[in-house]
């Protein structure tokens, strides 16, 4: 397992743990922010295709400030790629028979516009800050985040406090690296986007997820444990 928020010995905690057999270890997480995880036993690419990957989120020490208010929802996305066949690690290391994209390990799965079975969508009020953490676990693709028919008000980057940009429209992820995204939306008018890996290629096949804006949104929707929709 290779977690992006530890430092520790890569031929040690990080060795490749056989069937049967079971491994140990902790770390101090000192840097605050999101960061990517997946599985590091060869052939990595194959493991991070089949769905072996996830977030770490290491809250500041300090809590909230200033520069990183407290938001009133947060949510989980974390983005991969789906292969025909997953057999193939030489086609997956080079990004052959990718058909799909994942949001939180499904094509379109909070976005009903574009599939009708999906029953799920990111919700808030208008006026609410709502924070994303978003962690790109493509192969070998980065990810263009924008909320269409909105700007994120400001994008913290891996996640750090430290690292504050403001008023950016799009966001872009490189391979393994994760970002938090805050999005106001207007409190005077409705407003619902759609965020989006704005590659197309990833947007049409599967990362669109839906964020709904309206004075009824469910008052648990983003908060304690539905940070994840699922
Ligand atoms: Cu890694």
């Amino acid at each position: 397992m290779d977690f992006h928020a530890a430092q520790v010995d890569v031929l040690n905690e990080f060795a490749p743990v056989k069937p049967g057999e079971t491994k140990k270890f902790t770390f101090d997480a000192r840097y605050p922010g999101v960061f990517m995880y997946h599985c590091g036993s060869a052939p990595m690419h194959q493991h991070i295709a089949r769905g072996m990957y996830g977030i770490v989120i290491v809250d500041p020490k300090e809590g909230y400030s200033d520069k990183f208010p407290r938001p009133d929802r947060e949510y989980v996305l974390v983005q991969g790629q789906y292969f025909a066949n997953a057999d193939d690690h030489h086609a997956i290391m080079e990004d052959e028979g990718y058909t799909g994209s994942l949001i939180n390990g499904k094509m379109f799965n909070y976005d009903p516009v574009h599939d009708q079975n999906a029953s799920k969508v990111l919700e808030a009020k208008p006026g609410e800050r709502v924070r994303i953490h978003y962690v790109n676990a493509n192969i070998n693709r980065p990810a263009a985040i924008h909320p269409i028919a909105g700007i994120w008000d400001r994008v913290y980057l891996n996640g750090n406090p430290r690292n504050l940009v403001h008023g950016m429209a799009t966001y872009n992820l490189g391979v393994s690296e994760a970002v938090t995204l805050d999005i106001v939306s207007p409190k005077d008018r409705p407003t619902n986007n759609a965020i989006v890996d704005h590659s197309m290629k990833a947007a049409m096949s599967g990362a669109i997820t839906v964020l709904m804006n309206k004075p009824d949104a469910d008052p648990k929707a983003g908060k304690g444990d539905n940070i994840l929709i699922r």
